[in-house]
């Protein structure tokens, strides 16, 4: 039976990954590079600091422990930014009428997000109400691929991993999932994320009767 969904944010929920290329592309030309989009694919799913060292890797730049943590601070100036002007049009499609029928029909619903402004995304967008947990790059410790934000918030809303599915778009975060032993949708590329269980390109392609054929039960 299928208990609970989780649900990643950025790129499944709502079409921030955009925004976060654009600001991270920022700082890269600030250092006299740009960022592929094969390489941003990389940068999905992943915390703030670990994308900048995966950025200062591929350009073989160094900088200081300071000079990092300013480098993050201006990135996210940039990305807050840019969600400061988003509105409810850019939750993507079939996003509110999947996790309304989720709801409807008791399953539960978490968040499992490595971004720090989840909340204030989720409260702007008016769909904060529709999570009953919510797990961010604020509560945890380790990073996808680790299972962490996964497993709490299967954790959180007492069910258990192989009773819930999650719902990625990043590479690490289907690793993310499958490690945690959970059932696992990727949303995006199918090439991307062929390691997921079963790949739509977009949330408006699911509904509940299609899950529950999906995973046979
Ligand atoms: P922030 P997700 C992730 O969110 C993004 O995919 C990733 O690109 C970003 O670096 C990370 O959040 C941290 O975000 O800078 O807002 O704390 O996809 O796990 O919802
Ligand atoms: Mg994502």
């Amino acid at each position: 039976m299928i208990k609970a969904c989780i649900f990643d944010l950025d790129g499944v929920i709502v079409d921030t990954a955009k925004y976060h290329f654009k600001a991270w592309n920022r700082l890269a030309q600030t250092m006299g590079f740009e960022i592929t989009n094969e390489q941003n694919e990389l940068l999905k799913g992943v915390s703030r600091m670990e994308s900048l060292e995966v950025i200062l890797s591929l350009a073989k730049k160094e900088l200081t422990q300071e000079e990092k943590i300013e480098a993050c601070r201006q990135k996210n100036e940039w990305y807050v930014e840019f969600i400061s002007k988003m509105d409810e049009k850019e939750i993507l499609p079939g996003a509110v009428l999947l996790l309304d029928e989720l709801i409807a029909n008791n399953i539960k619903i978490a968040l499992g997000s490595a971004s720090r402004n989840a909340v204030p995304l989720l409260t702007k967008l008016n769909i904060i109400d529709r999570f009953e947990v919510i797990v961010d790059g604020t509560k945890t410790t380790e990073s996808k691929p680790h299972p962490q934000v996964f497993l709490m918030g299967a954790d959180a809303l007492g069910v258990k991993p192989e009773e819930s599915i999650v719902f990625e778009d990043s590479v690490s975060g289907v690793q993310a999932a499958n490690t945690g032993n959970f059932m696992s949708v990727g949303i995006g590329d199918e090439d991307q994320l062929h390691e997921a269980d079963i790949i739509f390109s977009g949330l408006n392609d699911i509904n509940l009767l299609i899950l529950q054929r999906a995973f046979a039960i």
